[in-house]
């Protein structure tokens, strides 16, 4: 969309721009029904008692209430959305039909990802991926849309579907307005955000990181994936990881209800995400839950990373 003032933007909410983005009208429904969930959670997050809900989920973690009250709202929302035919969670053990089956999207959800940070008051988020065919094809394949939400200090909202990356924030009025527009990547930042204990980094991910210290990276890492992105996508550029280990070379995050959303968003954002090799989008999943090392941000530090995973080069 042409440059418009700023004067004007604010007065672009979501619904609004979905139409000027020309995005069909099924589609524009849906992710403005998505979005709407944010405000449902984000109260459960204010009132939230700071409990556990003694329930685990299908990983074996103990989940707080939060979690699953998370899930149910996105998957009652669902419900009633008229466009989307099943519903696949990070909260189920499986895929689950919403709709009547025939309606043209499927809804991916990690619905409060970085709970454990909730009695910290540190920002958390939701991950949605919008795909137009089975989920288990690829993000190449079946993503038209994503989307997040961060409940930070502001709650903010950042959707694609596939004409650039763009920024609202939820006002008083409890409207979504236009934030930013085209969130684009520098080819390279200086923030680095990285996962998983040192110890069981593998001798090229160390060798990776070190050489970009010897840069002068910033570590900015609070264990909110969702967060930490953001703050990528907002100052644009540095990289997001969650490498490999030695005790786990899938790492931790999951392919499909993390990391294909966030990649399509990053790559509308003129970033990359990878898995140290692959393009996270073209990786065909083998199953739902499958996790998947990711490098994720402004194509230097990603492409820089494939070097050192590939062996090519090393700090001396
Ligand atoms: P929780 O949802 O269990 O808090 O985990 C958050 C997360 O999946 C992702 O948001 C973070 O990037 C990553 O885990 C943090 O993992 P570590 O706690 O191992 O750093």
């Amino acid at each position: 969309m042409e440059n418009i003032s700023d004067a004007t933007r604010q007065f672009i909410d979501l619904r609004r721009h979905m139409w000027m983005e020309n995005i069909e009208v099924d589609l524009r429904r849906l992710i403005w029904q998505i979005a709407v969930t944010g405000k449902y959670i984000s109260s459960k997050i204010q009132e939230s008692n700071r409990k556990l809900a003694g329930f685990e989920n299908i990983y074996g973690e103990e989940q707080l209430a939060l979690d699953r009250s998370s899930d149910e709202i996105i998957k009652r929302q669902l419900e009633f959305s008229g466009f989307v035919s099943h519903y696949a969670s990070e909260e189920r053990e499986s895929i689950i039909q919403v709709g009547t089956g025939n309606e043209k999207y499927i809804v991916t959800a990690d619905p409060l990802d970085g709970s454990s940070l909730v009695e910290t008051n540190l920002a958390i988020g939701t991950i949605i991926g919008i795909h137009s065919e089975s989920i288990m094809t690829g993000g190449d394949k079946s993503l038209v849309a994503a989307m997040y939400i961060t409940y930070g200090p502001l709650i903010t909202m950042i959707y694609s579907a596939g004409n650039g990356t763009h920024e609202f924030v939820l006002n008083r009025e409890g409207e979504y307005v236009l934030s930013e527009e085209d969130i684009t990547l520098e080819e390279r930042g200086y923030i680095y955000s990285i996962g998983g204990l040192r110890r069981d980094w593998t001798r090229e991910h160390l060798d990776y990181v070190r050489d970009l210290e010897n840069e002068g990276y910033k570590l900015r890492y609070s264990g909110g994936f969702v967060p930490d992105l953001n703050q990528i996508l907002i100052k644009k550029g540095g990289v997001f990881t969650y490498p490999a280990l030695k005790n786990n070379p899938n790492g931790k995050l999951r392919l499909i209800f993390e990391l294909q959303p966030m990649a399509f968003l990053t790559e509308q954002a003129g970033g990359m995400a990878t898995d140290g090799r692959r393009r996270i989008l073209s990786i065909q999943p083998e199953t739902l839950d499958q996790r998947c090392p990711i490098y994720i941000g402004s194509t230097y530090e990603v492409e820089k990373a494939k070097t050192f995973l590939d062996g090519k080069t090393t700090t001396i």
